[in-house]
């Protein structure tokens, strides 16, 4: 009978996946492997190429769309005029997608290098026409700190770190380590009041699965006057979709400030390299003096854009390891048990998409409600991103966190890099999350080793 019953709940499984229709309630709970934090879109690789897998069930063609994608990820592009990758700048950030997101990855915490994967925003107080940050005049809302041969960068930028220490009840300390940022050389003098909001390039897998979760089930996650008196409140932001014309929302950026992964993607693309595309259509240097006038030719061709949009939205997501390991469970009980949970949403269902329905209806495992969460002052950028203030965050995703070491060698967490270790990174909680960190501070030096071996398996 036994036997039965495996062979049974796998023909449930094969069924639930492979026809894609809403069965979740038929479903039974044993047909389902903790492992697949993607559902179906699940890869099982923990080497340095873990994030880089395509999702199952691409079509030949589909599978083509993506490897092109995948080639454009990596390509590094050059001043104009050159045969192939030209355009790059004037002003740029950095010059591919890949040395920023790295293995498909995040990025480290550096600034002011041709190599640096972290970029700071700008902007000066008030709102523009659509709600969203005000433009620093000459400098646009992104601060460019490289330039081709000729041109002169917006400005330099470095980061220095200050020390800040943090004692345990149990007597026990850790040195974390506080950023400030310092910008010289502006090409013109920067605005009075500006504020600016140093980001590290987040992980890119996944992003399919999170676009693809109902707005609905955000939404209701959302507690803004918290109404269940945990302390957690977790807030939408609605952003403006300068392609649809519309305010949607947000959902990718680390103030979930950007609705989808098509304008993320063209706004890397014009922003961060400095390549106009058709949803970007002018130069992020226009009408500064490092524009070299040639601002009307999308410098990228429409279907590379598209392909690389499709390549990032079909990035599989890897399968977690030792999930039977007793210290692995024991610290999953303490992550809901200390409330980790409130705003790390374990489990979210997919909706249903015709368009990709390896995408469509899945369990999956992200960590996040992909909604605002105020994380205190030591965390604020204190610069406003349309309905994130400037104390908000976007709730990190989790999943995949525990190869970070795999994929980037020293992995550096939050928004900026600045925690050096999964510990460190709690210990910078504040807000509406000081209740949970407050609470993992009071537990026992092996109770938070198990948590943090629960983060490690993800
Ligand atoms: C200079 C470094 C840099 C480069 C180059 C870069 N990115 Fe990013 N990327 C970032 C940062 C920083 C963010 C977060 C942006 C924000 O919060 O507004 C981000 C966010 C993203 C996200 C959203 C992830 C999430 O979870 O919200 C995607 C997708 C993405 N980038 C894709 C790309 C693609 C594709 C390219 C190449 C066209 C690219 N990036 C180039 C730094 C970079
Ligand atoms: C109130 C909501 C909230 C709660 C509660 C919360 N977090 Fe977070 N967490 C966030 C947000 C928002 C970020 C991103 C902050 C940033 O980038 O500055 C984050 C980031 C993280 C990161 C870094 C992720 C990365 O890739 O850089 C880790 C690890 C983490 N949280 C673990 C935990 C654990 C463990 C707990 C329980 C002790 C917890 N969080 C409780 C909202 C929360
Ligand atoms: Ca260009
Ligand atoms: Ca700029
Ligand atoms: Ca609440």
């Amino acid at each position: 009978m036994r036997k039965t019953g495996l062979v049974l709940s796998i023909t449930v499984l094969s069924i639930a996946v492979f026809t894609m229709c809403n069965k979740a309630s038929l479903f039974p709970e044993s047909g389902y492997d903790d492992r697949l934090s993607g559902g179906f879109a699940t890869v099982f690789d923990e080497t340095s190429k873990a994030f880089s897998h395509p999702v199952n069930g691409l079509s030949d063609h589909d599978a083509h769309i993506h490897e092109l994608g995948d080639a454009a990820f990596e390509q590094t592009f050059v001043t104009a005029p050159a045969p192939v990758n030209s355009g790059l700048g004037t002003i740029f950030n950095n010059v591919s997608c890949i040395s920023c997101h790295h293995n498909d990855g995040k990025g480290t915490p550096t600034l002011g290098f041709t190599t640096s994967s972290m970029l700071l925003r700008i902007s000066i107080p008030g709102i523009d026409t659509h709600g969203g940050p005000l433009d620093a005049p000459g400098f646009g809302t992104q601060l460019q700190d490289q330039a081709i041969f000729g041109k002169q960068p917006e400005v330099n930028t470095s980061i220095n770190y200050s020390d800040k220490i943090v004692t345990y009840p149990d007597g026990s300390s850790v040195v974390l380590r506080n950023p400030s940022y310092t910008i010289t050389n502006s090409y013109i003098p920067l605005p009075a009041g500006y504020m600016i909001s140093p980001r590290m390039a987040p992980p890119v897998f996944g992003a399919g699965l999170l676009e693809n979760i109902p707005e609905s089930t955000i939404l209701s996650f959302a507690d803004e006057n918290d109404a269940n008196g945990d302390g957690i409140s977790g807030k939408p932001n609605y952003v403006y979709n300068s392609y649809s014309g519309k305010t949607e929302l947000g959902r990718f950026g680390l103030k979930a400030n950007n609705p989808n992964i098509l304008l993320q993607v063209a706004g890397a693309y014009q922003q961060d390299i400095g390549i106009t595309n058709y949803v970007f259509k002018n130069e992020s240097s226009a009408g500064q003096s490092q524009s070299d006038g040639l601002n009307d030719d999308p410098e990228l061709p429409d279907s590379i854009l598209n392909a690389v949009a499709f390549y990032v939205r079909t990035l599989a997501v890897p399968a977690r390891r030792n999930t039977t390991d007793p210290d692995v469970m024991a610290g999953e009980k303490i992550f809901t048990q200390i409330n980790c949970s409130g705003c790390h949403k374990p489990t979210v269902q997919t909706g249903v998409n015709v368009a990709y329905p390896y995408l469509s209806n899945q369990r999956i495992h992200p960590y996040t409600d992909l909604l605002l969460h105020d994380m205190g002052d030591a965390l604020a950028d204190n610069r406003p991103d349309f309905l994130a203030t400037g104390k908000e965050w976007r709730t990190a995703p989790l999943w995949g966190i525990g190869l970070f070491q795999k994929t980037n060698g020293v992995p550096f967490y939050l928004h900026d890099g600045r925690a050096r270790t999964l510990e460190e990174a709690i210990l910078w909680h504040g807000g509406e999350a000081e209740k949970s960190k407050q609470q993992f501070m009071q537990l026992s030096q092996s109770d938070r080793s198990k948590l943090i071996k629960f983060l490690n398996s993800l």
